[in-house]
């Protein structure tokens, strides 16, 4: 989340907060100040940095006295305000008001006689039929809530998009082939490659709409169709997830492609500023008056609004439209820019093929390099440096028969507790690609955490730190970490930080990536595949760094081998 929209939820709570003291008018500020930040495009620490109080003050509804607590956030952290009003009611009050019936009174209610604090507890309550003899409510009341919060979970259960691309794949190609689709797209967040989804979105260009919404709700894996029409229909497949399909004439086709991308944040952005040049904007196209100006591309939409074009990946509402106002969006790297993978095992290691198979595969991606980087395990330091001697063997074998993909040899070593690394530099300095990584106390304090981190940066012959954040998407929270001073060290020490693949993964996080490449840190995009098939997961990272903005200069294994180990060798590149 955005610093801007942190502090958008505090406010929210505070409202509710103050809803429940029954204070007069300020909830209303609270919430309205609140809907302004939630919308604000440019980052609330620069216009701070920038401007100051004063420029906090001129966002819409924040006066001096929310301006003083966005202040107190920026400058510490957190707002002690807000931390009393929650230390009288501790509770997930933003969570548990966004269930509908549920307002921040019946939030207290429900506390103080039966201790709830959120969602699970709200959930447990109803099923043991404790609501139904609280006073003021009743069988109905119980009823309406457990229905209600099935719904939300219905409309927030979200998935990775490295479970559900190859499937939204399939589909599309299904579609595609029938002679009534003009042309077809993702759109939606699984478009724009969040790193979780809520559910896809297709749009069609089509002149025959009934026969395309029949196929696609006939579609052999449809579990349940949830409303079918002309423009729209959303189904349920059997894998558990949702699509929509929406239908347009191929004259609108690239205002609606617009339109149903989203972001929404972006789009409303979109909108003002058409508003502010006198023209409209829906999803047939950007109109002065009657006429309209442009629909058919994406391009010409962008172009009519006075912008450049801007990749999906980025339509976050984070800066990108003064940026393409201003003609200096970055150059994203491309899908097709590896040049090889940095980060993977074999079943030398705990993956499951060999290390023949492996290099196969990454020749098929056209890769030139692949690093096997085995977690090694022996019984002791001497059986371990055998292991390493035979596997380093058997390497130099294969790339003596295949030359178009270069094994290199390498080892992930695990930082220990205090950030040690347990291997001698005499081995060390004989391997090229030396990866380093958390495996557990993930959680540490943020000083003992950076500190940890900065001691295993500083060890020689130390090329990548793999997975710097250690979160794991919807069930880890990222470690905290001062990444200023990983991103100094990292710079100074010629290490890479990787952007890993694994779809539960996507670390960095995309806010760490952009960064990262404004500190001129480089990084690696690595899949840290355990078979050959997930060799093919760089795409997620990929994703995952133009959604940080990151250009082909940031991402070393865009470049060769030999380029490479320059920069690891401490030569600028
Ligand atoms: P998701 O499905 O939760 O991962 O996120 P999205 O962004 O795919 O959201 P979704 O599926 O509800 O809607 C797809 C796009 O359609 C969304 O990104 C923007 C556009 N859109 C849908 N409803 C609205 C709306 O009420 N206002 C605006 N401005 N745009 C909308
Ligand atoms: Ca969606
Ligand atoms: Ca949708």
């Amino acid at each position: 989340m955005r610093e801007g929209q942190k502090i958008a939820r505090i406010f929210s709570e505070i409202s509710s907060y103050l809803t429940i003291q029954e204070v007069p008018f300020k909830p209303q500020a609270y919430q309205r100040a609140a809907g302004a930040l939630e919308v604000f495009s440019i980052g609330i620490r620069k216009i701070y940095q920038r401007e100051g109080r004063r420029g906090l003050e001129n966002i819409p509804g924040v006066g001096e006295s929310l301006a003083e607590k966005i202040e107190e956030y920026l400058k510490t952290g957190r707002i002690k305000y807000y931390e009393e009003l929650r230390k009288k009611l501790p509770v997930d009050i933003y969570q548990l008001t966004q269930i509908e019936g549920i307002g921040p009174k019946t939030v207290e209610r429900l506390y103080q006689s039966l201790k709830i604090k959120n969602l699970a507890d709200l959930e447990k309550a109803a099923q043991e039929k404790k609501i139904r003899n609280l006073p003021g409510f009743g069988l109905q009341s119980e009823e309406n809530i457990l229905r209600e919060i099935a719904i939300f979970r219905r409309q927030h259960r979200r998935f990775l998009l490295g479970e559900i691309l190859p499937l939204a794949d399939q589909i599309e190609k299904k579609l595609k082939s029938l002679k009534e689709v003009q042309k077809i797209s993702l759109a939606g967040s699984i478009r724009r490659k969040k790193e979780t989804i809520g559910d896809i979105d297709f749009l069609v260009a089509s002149r025959q709409p009934k026969k395309v919404m029949k196929a696609f709700t006939s579609l052999p894996s449809v579990a349940k169709v949830w409303g079918e029409g002309l423009t729209k229909s959303s189904i349920r497949l059997e894998a558990g997830f949702d699509i929509d399909l929406r239908i347009v004439k191929n004259e609108s086709w690239g205002a609606a492609l617009q339109y149903f991308t989203g972001s929404k944040q972006h789009n409303i952005i979109l909108r003002q500023l058409a508003i502010k040049k006198g023209l409209k904007l829906n999803e047939y196209g950007v109109f002065r008056g009657k006429k309209r100006l442009a629909g058919k591309t994406e391009k010409e939409f962008y172009r009519q609004l006075g912008l450049d074009w801007i990749a999906p990946e980025i339509r976050t509402n984070e800066g990108e439209i003064e940026a393409a106002l201003e003609q200096r969006l970055p150059r994203l790297i491309n899908y097709r820019d590896l040049k090889g993978d940095l980060h993977t095992a074999s079943d030398w290691g705990e993956g499951k093929a060999g290390l023949g198979e492996m290099a196969r595969t990454a020749k098929k991606l056209g890769y030139r390099y692949l690093a096997i980087t085995d977690r090694l395990s022996a019984k002791d330091q001497s059986s371990l440096k055998k292991k390493i001697r035979r596997q380093m063997e058997e390497i130099d074998r294969l790339n003596r028969k295949e030359k178009e993909v270069k094994l290199l040899k390498g080892i992930e070593l695990i930082i220990g507790r205090n950030g040690k690394l347990n291997l001698e530099d005499e081995i060390l300095e004989q391997l090229e690609v030396v990866i380093i990584s958390v495996q557990s106390f993930f959680q540490l304090p943020r000083l003992e955490m950076t500190k940890r981190i900065l001691r295993a940066l500083h060890f020689p012959f130390v090329h990548l730190l793999a997975h710097p954040a250690n979160r794991i998407l919807q069930e880890r929270e990222p470690s905290d970490l001062d990444w200023e001073k990983i991103f100094t060290a990292a710079r100074k020490n010629h290490v890479l930080l990787e952007i890993n693949s694994q779809p539960a993964r996507l670390d960095l996080p995309d806010e760490i990536i952009r960064q990262a490449k404004e500190k001129g840190v480089k990084m690696a995009v690595c899949s840290g595949a355990h078979q050959p098939q997930d060799l093919g997961w760089a795409e997620f990272g990929l994703a995952q760094a133009r959604r940080g903005w990151a250009e082909k200069e940031d991402i070393l294994n865009t470049k060769t081998w030999f380029q490479i180990s320059l920069y690891l060798a401490g030569n600028e590149n």
